[in-house]
């Protein structure tokens, strides 16, 4: 249970678990938030000398001195933005450089810099002082910087942003050498199907919190009878030995009334909810997505200091046996798609108009689950998925792990660490993927996963642990150790291209393979066929949309079959919208194998995808 290290144990070194709360930054009555979102300057070392911004130290004066600097927006990809090719394909650091204004009203806070994701590898200097560095893209991080900022005065932030992927990034990479005759001198190369957007991709917000503050609430939600148990544990930072707190904890519900007439007192406890209105997902209630808020005041008497958080939570339980998966005690069918964050321009930097509209689409289409693939996306993203009540499989960012080595291992756990920290009180997060198709033909394949998985475990162990798997069930090495059985198969794309005939059969005998060797729930994790829109072929021919609509539906009635022999959990079309990739000859501008385009209109299959999970959602009803 991952109240356990969440709550309490801040730093395990057997398991090597480094732990700091990160709430996401929410206004109240003690706390404030700016944004610094906007358009920042940007600068490109050149490309023969790309660390020369290190060399000499760039942070320490304004980037506006240089020649040639750009006005990025932040939150974006900056791949995409200038028609340069240099900079969509540069390779190592880019500069970016805010100036803003601190109230002196914040006098007596403490203020955090907060970066909702950088790709891949982050250094922030704030008036010149080093204030934090982070690896891994996709995830948060924040660093206090109340002793580096002027109040009433004006501060100069400056950010390196570094895409170079090596063997032990997360997701990996290679840097082929060019030599130095070639104008660039490096080129990066990746097995993974996606392209390596970079940049500030979300949200860069300054916040403050009181001297003593609420640092984390974790919480845990079940149901015994008609009750609704929720299991809270919060941590507080800045108590001096001789202060003694007081943690006030109440449940407002959707209309803003209070649950309870008394607060509940102390840093750890249970509610108990009589009858609770349930989260549920899509389709399995009246109101999905339904939330509490968690209302969490810290007061300190002798110190007059006091904190207010609020935390949405719903209330929900789940449960796993070897052939299903339950929500409120009842057995959940998967229908919707693996994703990217990717929008034409953007890259994946946050867009909220994209966001919005992808959600008007899955709810068109009668999706109610999504997987993060391949790795975590925006808080944004996931609070519409709470709220609207889409389940979500989430998924950190190993893919096509190979190479496996003790520093991979480590940046591999960390990255599970913060998806973790980050999701571990989120309703619509009901189960872990920890890869996406990881190699298995090193000797150490089977010891990296179990203990991958083994240290999923430990941090949370409420929802069910999964991989999507590439290799067939006579080769895999991984399902053993997982709750879920899930697996990518291109039948009649990759696997026998152009015999649409193969596919029911196949996917039927594969999955019932992969249930008699682990006795665990399985689903699809992916399937699908590269699509251009607008091209049609009757009879069906691989790339045109007739060729698509029939590989679905040929799934479609394997999926019938296997769903009355009551292992078969749920499918995941790849994809949901057509993304960009890597430059190859496979991909023309990229994956097409999106239901929907890339500018988010629906292909033929769309219709069809529709009549399907709209009829499997009321059959919920
Ligand atoms: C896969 C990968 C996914 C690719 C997809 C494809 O198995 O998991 O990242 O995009 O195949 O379209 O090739």
């Amino acid at each position: 249970m991952f109240g356990k290290y969440f709550g309490n144990v801040k730093d395990d070194c057997a398991l090597g678990i480094k732990y700091q709360g990160l709430l996401y930054p929410r206004e109240s009555e003690y706390r404030e938030v700016k944004s610094l979102d906007g358009l920042w300057d940007f600068v490109v070392p050149p490309l023969e000398d790309v660390q020369k911004g290190h060399r000499e130290q760039w942070y320490t004066d304004s980037l506006s001195k240089h020649k040639n600097v750009l006005q990025m927006p932040v939150p974006s990809s900056y791949n995409d933005i200038t028609t340069s090719n240099d900079l969509r394909d540069h390779v190592g650091p880019v500069w970016y450089e805010k100036t803003f204004f601190a109230p002196t009203s914040w006098r007596n806070e403490r203020i955090f810099l907060r970066f909702g994701s950088v790709n891949y590898l982050a250094e922030v200097w704030l008036n010149s002082d080093l204030v934090i560095n982070h690896e891994i893209g996709h995830l948060p991080f924040e660093a206090e910087v109340t002793s580096y900022l002027i109040l009433g005065g004006k501060n100069r932030l400056t950010v390196s942003v570094d895409n170079t992927l090596f063997n032990t990034s997360i997701p990996q990479g290679k840097i082929v050498d060019l030599g130095s005759n070639n104008r660039m001198a490096k080129l990066q190369t990746y097995n993974f199907d996606f392209f390596n957007y970079a940049g500030i991709h979300r949200p860069v917000l300054l916040h403050t919190k009181p001297q003593i503050f609420i640092e984390d609430i974790s919480v845990t939600t079940e149901l015994v009878d008609d009750i609704g148990i929720v299991h809270y544990n919060i941590e507080i930072v800045g108590l001096e030995e001789t202060d003694t707190s007081v943690c006030a904890v109440n449940l407002l519900d959707g209309d803003n009334e209070y649950s309870f007439k008394d607060s509940h007192l102390g840093v750890q406890g249970t509610l108990q909810v009589k009858s609770p209105k349930l989260w549920w997902p899509r389709y399995m209630s009246e109101n999905p997505g339904y939330l509490y808020t968690l209302e969490v005041t810290l007061s300190v008497p002798n110190n007059s200091k006091t904190d207010i958080y609020r935390l949405p939570i719903g209330i929900r339980s789940i449960k796993w046996t070897s052939t299903s998966f339950l929500i409120n005690n009842k057995p959940i069918y998967f229908r919707g798609f693996g994703r990217h964050e990717d929008s034409i321009i953007r890259g994946r930097g946050l867009d909220l108009v994209t966001v919005a509209r992808d959600y008007e689409l899955l709810k068109w289409i009668g999706a109610n689950a999504y997987r993060t693939s391949h790795y975590p996306y925006s808080d944004e993203v996931l609070d519409l998925a709470d709220k609207l009540g889409f389940l979500v499989i989430g998924e950190c960012p190993s893919v096509d792990t190979e190479h496996y080595s003790s520093s991979l291992l480590k940046k591999h756990k960390r990255s599970i660490l913060e998806l973790i920290r980050r999701d571990k009180n989120r309703p619509s997060v009901v189960m872990w993927s920890v890869a996406n198709e990881p190699r298995v033909q090193y000797r150490d394949t089977t010891s990296y996963f179990k203990e991958i998985v083994y240290y999923t475990r430990i941090l949370d162990s409420t929802r069910p642990i999964t991989v999507a798997i590439a290799q067939s069930p006579q080769e895999d090495k991984i399902g053993q150790y997982l709750d879920v059985i899930s697996f990518n198969r291109y039948n009649a794309w990759y696997l026998n291209p152009g015999r649409l005939d193969t596919i029911t059969k196949h996917i039927v005998s594969e999955a019932q393979a992969w249930y008699q060797k682990y006795k665990k729930p399985v689903l699809l994790s992916e399937y699908g066929a590269d699509t251009l829109p607008g091209l049609h072929e009757l009879p069906a021919f691989i790339w045109s949309e007739e060729y698509q609509a029939e590989l679905i539906s040929n799934h479609f009635k394997a999926f019938d079959q296997l769903k009355a022999q009551g292992f078969f959990i749920g499918e995941f079309i790849w994809n949901f919208a057509d993304f960009r990739t890597a430059q190859s000859y496979t991909r023309v501008g990229g994956n097409k194998k999106g239901v929907f385009t890339r500018d988010r209109q629906p292909k033929l299959i769309a219709h069809y995808i529709r009549k399907r999970y709209c009829a499997l959602g009321a059959e919920h009803d």
